[in-house]
């Protein structure tokens, strides 16, 4: 199969061909894509080096599918004209994501929602898809009411620049920088912009792709979401309110069974998910599994997972499989 990757040089990018490589998918052609600076630059697939082309030429050279990651404004150009020339794109940004003619896919979730006849494919947000793989099973079980979530998020959701200015930061180096303030030794309560509402647009992306990829309107959703000096992973911080009554051991035992989750709860052992431990994981670690006890029908969580990995990359190229699977590429 023909596989382009469009924004090939960047950190999701090169995760793609990380995981794509790693998971064996039949690719029989690599097409790397980038804008026209990087061009002609080779990237390595395989132990194979493959030059970076235009979109123009990636077109002309007919992928079976196009995997996007290089930012909304390319995908709202670049996904259409692909998808006219009969090409399928999973796309990384937020730009099609609550179009309501888009699917919006977390494979183990909601991957039954694809037809042959979905061209562009929206792979949702990093902080986003960790969440509702969890919350999935316990809204088939108790019915989820409300869910109140505050985050911990990796520098590398932001891109080479952010790493670059924390490392910068961490040995007294001046750079560029890709946030406002320093984050080395700080937190910072903002990620992406603020909009008329008082909340970010990654807050606002996190209470509306829930409902979306859960295809249910009335659960409530309210998100604070933080960035931290961390590599390695996305944490949250998640409290769970049901329309039935629960029960913390079923919770553990139900989400052990799920596919893609890892339960890692054992405060005897002070064990507990940590995104050093989520780094270049596939998986969605949960522990701190804990009755809130100040309301009832309510349970408290901590979630991690490797934001690049299952909050993108891994993500993006399971919806692949499935299409693959299907035959539909
Ligand atoms: C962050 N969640 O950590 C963002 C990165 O809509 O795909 C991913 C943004 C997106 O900054």
């Amino acid at each position: 199969m023909k596989v382009a990757v469009v924004g090939a040089t960047g950190l999701v990018g090169s995760k793609m061909l990380q995981v794509l490589a790693e998971r064996n998918f039949p690719v029989t052609e690599l097409i790397p894509v980038a804008s026209e600076k990087s061009v002609g630059k080779e990237v390595t697939f395989k132990g194979k080096g493959y030059k970076v082309v235009n979109a123009d030429t990636a077109i002309s050279m007919k992928p079976n599918v196009a995997i996007f990651s290089a930012g909304g404004s390319t995908s709202l150009e670049w996904a259409p004209k692909f998808a006219a020339a009969g090409i399928t794109v999973i796309d990384n940004s937020s730009a099609w994501r609550m179009d309501p003619t888009k699917k919006l896919v977390v494979p183990e979730v909601n991957g039954d929602a694809i037809t042959q006849e979905d061209k562009i494919i929206a792979n949702p947000n990093c902080s986003t898809i960790q969440m509702v793989l969890v919350l999935k099973p316990l809204h088939e079980k108790y019915k989820i009411k409300r869910v109140v979530v505050s985050t911990y998020q990796s520098v590398t959701g932001t891109g080479v620049k952010a790493v670059t200015q924390l490392m910068n930061e961490r040995q007294g180096i001046e750079g560029e920088k890709a946030y406002a303030y320093q984050i080395d030794l700080n937190v910072i309560p903002q990620i992406d912009v603020f909009l008329d509402n008082g909340y970010t647009k990654e807050e606002m992306k996190m209470v509306n792709e829930t409902k979306k990829i859960m295809g249910d309107d009335n659960i409530l959703v309210t998100a604070t979401t933080v960035r931290i000096p961390v590599m390695g992973g996305h944490s949250e911080s998640v409290n769970i309110e049901f329309e039935n009554e629960y029960d913390v051991a079923e919770v553990r035992s139900l989400l052990s069974q799920t596919p893609g989750v890892i339960v890692v709860d054992d405060p005897s052992k002070a064990q507990y998910p940590m995104p050093k431990d989520a780094h270049d994981k596939d998986e969605v670690f949960v522990g701190r599994i804990r009755r809130d006890e100040t309301q009832p029908k309510t349970v408290n969580m901590w979630i991690v997972a490797d934001n690049l990995r299952k909050g993108a990359a891994t993500n993006a190229v399971q919806i692949a499989e499935y299409l693959s699977g299907k035959n539909w590429l």
